[in-house]
């Protein structure tokens, strides 16, 4: 666990846990003297709300009969802009009640608020001085994001505001959209002069509202870059010390997992979009924001809610990852929630006000994968609370902790404190039995005490590049924690102290199993890591003789969502030799592309492949799928391996592409090998 996270101070007496909760938050210290400080209050939150709300809201996702249109309209719907600037004298939310929504959220067991101030239309919800492109030209004036702010301070809720870079409305900001580039001239443009725009309006809202966080989005476009990122991670600095801003200031963020190791990127914390990292972000702290629906914006033709069970899962799994949960919701033009979105938040709520402590200010769970779900934990002295959150009943009755090597002082279900639960010692686990009828909301939580901060022994990791090989193979086998010796078999039996002890790379000369498992002054203290590697015999090269250099390249016009299994009777427009396995020039949308030919290997070995596409693409060596990156997506990249001899193998590899960004490459490396990319040289016909 990462030391620099703050000890709670619920921790030393956990019955205190519920006055913790209690509103209103005392402000950061105005100027923290660390990282950890900062962050404090926002570890502790782990849970808060999005609100994206705007003029988009008054068509509701609805365009000249389309209707999946939500925040972005303006750009999806291609909507000039002196058309969509009419809806501003639209704009009058009578039923708008800024209380009522933050009693939502703080009902929700919601800690923190974030407001769209601006969105990428460039509309502001704030009265700004520098645009009248804001609330303060609409016939209801009002202040969305100053009201906001004084009912989330009257709820005991923090206040922070989205504020995009990117920005279709303001002249000095580039590039335009691709499709009114004609209609908005940029000869009198001036990127640096949108810099200084933007920089006011920060240091407006900083001033006025004072956000506990600065939420920026839309810095992807190519006028961005890191040096103005830092400027602006810096303004804010230097406005708001203890404000927190996310990693979008900055032009790092790696796709949408939101995360990126380079040294230089600022930034406060990671943003996962729409997605839970399936191991968190060890090392960082991160948020991940998701919708309710399939919409930011207001779409009322939306119909698909993920269940409040769902959404109170992710919140769960989140924490269990140590990351904090931003949940959407799209408030309707007349200013209210919708129906489905306020159901959601009660849901989650009536769990949260038992279940609270079990979410606010805990850590990550120190347990790899749990058989019956998530855990949360409290660490401390002299206590520690493990929170177990029961998603799947226990087969047998019995929530099982692998490796959990702390002394238990107690166990009971969190509502039940009287009733102890039977704990037992099984090897190096810990069994916790639950009542089948649990009654209360659901999931159900098990608090387990522990003597001091939990010790728990994972089980050793078994790493190689590929399950199977060729000639030999090396594999690696680790403890994740440290402290522990650990030991392996290859015989397919269980490991004991006397087993081989582990230390650099292990070399395999022929099938077998590997087993591997932690021990402690000589007992097993861990789980048993089990996994096969099998020798296998290279394919045999076919029996022809070798072309040309390159492969055989058809192209066909094809409107795929997956390539077919079927593809004989594809009629290609053009047939040519290509070089490599790349994209030709001048490759339109809605085209597949068919390279064919034989692969030229130079030795008997196994033979990894990676490949990277935007859309799908599928690898056939021998006639057999080697790689599967098929499905519309962006650029992806998959691996497969194969072991393959020495000459020429029929390769066949499918690649299409619906709209928007095309790519494709093919790398290969042998074992121990980087990848490379597949040279020409290997390429036959
Ligand atoms: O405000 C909501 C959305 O309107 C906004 N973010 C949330 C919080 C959003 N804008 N765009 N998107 C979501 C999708 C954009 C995806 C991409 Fe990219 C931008 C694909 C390529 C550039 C981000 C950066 C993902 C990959 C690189």
């Amino acid at each position: 666990m990462p030391d620099r996270r703050r000890r709670n101070p619920c921790v030393v007496l956990p019955l205190l846990a519920a006055a913790c909760a209690a509103p209103p938050a005392p402000l950061p210290a105005p100027t923290p003297a660390t990282q950890d400080e900062r962050m404090a209050w926002w570890r502790e939150a782990r849970f808060g709300l999005f609100v994206h709300w705007g003029l988009y809201a008054l068509p509701a996702g609805k365009w000249r009969g389309e209707d999946h249109h939500g925040e972005w309209i303006r750009d999806t719907a291609r909507i000039p802009r002196d058309e969509y600037t009419q809806l501003q004298a639209r704009w009058n939310p009578t039923a708008f009640d800024a209380d009522a929504w933050a009693r939502s959220a703080a009902a929700a067991g919601m800690k923190y608020v974030v407001l769209t101030s601006k969105h990428h239309d460039g509309f502001c919800l704030f009265d700004s001085a520098h645009t009248d492109w804001d609330v303060g030209g609409t016939p209801h004036g009002r202040d969305i994001v100053a009201e906001l702010a004084a009912a989330c301070a009257r709820h005991g809720l923090r206040f922070g505001t989205y504020h995009s870079i990117m920005d279709w409305h303001h002249p000095d900001y580039l590039p335009r959209r691709p499709w009114e580039a004609a209609a908005r001239p940029t000869a009198s443009a001036d990127f640096d002069r949108y810099e200084r725009h933007l920089h006011a309006q920060v240091e407006e809202l900083v001033r006025r509202v004072r956000p506990a966080v600065m939420w920026f989005d839309g810095e992807w476009e190519p006028t961005w870059t890191h040096a103005r990122g830092v400027r602006l991670f810096e303004l804010c600095r230097r406005l708001a010390p203890a404000m927190l801003v996310n990693n979008r200031v900055d032009v790092h963020r790696d796709g949408m997992a939101g995360f990126s190791t380079s040294a230089e990127a600022v930034g406060d914390f990671a943003t996962p979009e729409q997605e839970v990292p399936p191991d968190g972000l060890p090392g960082v702290d991160w948020e991940s924001c998701m919708t309710m629906n399939a919409h930011w914006g207001w779409n009322a033709a939306d119909t698909r809610w993920k269940s409040a069970d769902e959404l109170l899962r992710h919140l769960i799994d989140i924490a269990s990852k140590g990351g904090n949960f931003l949940l959407n919701v799209g408030p309707r033009a007349d200013g209210t929630f919708p129906p489905e979105a306020e159901d959601r938040l009660r849901h989650i709520g009536e769990w949260m006000a038992g279940h609270g402590e079990a979410i606010h200010g805990t850590t990550a769970s120190p347990f790899d994968a749990l058989a019956f779900g998530r855990c949360t934990v409290r660490a401390g002295e002299p206590v520690s609370r493990l929170y177990l959150h029961v998603f799947t009943p226990p087969p047998a009755g019995e929530l099982v902790l692998p490796g959990l090597a702390s002394r238990v002082l107690r166990a009971f279900r969190l509502g039940a404190a009287d009733a102890a639960l039977p704990v037992r010692r099984v090897g190096a686990d810990v069994h916790v039995r639950l009542p089948t009828a649990t009654g209360g909301p659901l999931p159900p939580v098990v608090a387990v005490d522990v003597d001091g901060p939990p010790v728990v022994h994972r089980t050793p990791s078994i790493a190689a590049e590929s399950d199977v090989f060729v000639d030999a193979l090396l594999v690696t086998v680790a403890a994740p924690g440290a402290g522990l010796d650990v030991h392996y078999t290859l015989d397919g039996s269980d490991p004991t102290a006397a087993s081989p002890r582990a230390g650099g790379p292990i070399a395999l000369h022929g099938s077998c199993t590997v087993k591997a498992a932690g021990f402690h002054r000589g007992s097993l203290v861990t789980g048993t890591a089990e996994r096969r590697f099998t020798q296998v015999a290279p394919r045999p090269p076919a029996k022809v003789l070798a072309r040309g250099h390159g492969l055989r390249l058809a192209r066909h016009t094809v409107d795929w969502q997956r390539i077919p299994d079927d593809r004989q009777g594809l009629v290609a427009e053009h047939d040519a030799i290509a070089a490599a396995v790349a994209l030709p020039d001048g490759i339109g949308e809605r085209t597949a592309l068919c390279f064919r030919g034989f692969l030229d290997v130079p030795a008997d070995d196994l033979y990894r492949f990676a490949l990277a596409s935007d859309d799908g693409s599928r690898l056939w060596l021998g006639g057999e799928l080697v790689v599967d990156n098929d499905g519309p997506h962006g650029t992806v990249e998959r691996r497969g391996a194969i072991a393959l001899g020495r000459g020429l193998h029929p390769l066949e590899l499918w690649w299409w592409n619906r709209t928007g960004e095309a790519t494709l490459s093919l790398q290969w490396a042998r074992p121990g090998e980087p990848f490379a990319p597949v040279p020409g040289a290997a390429l036959r016909h």
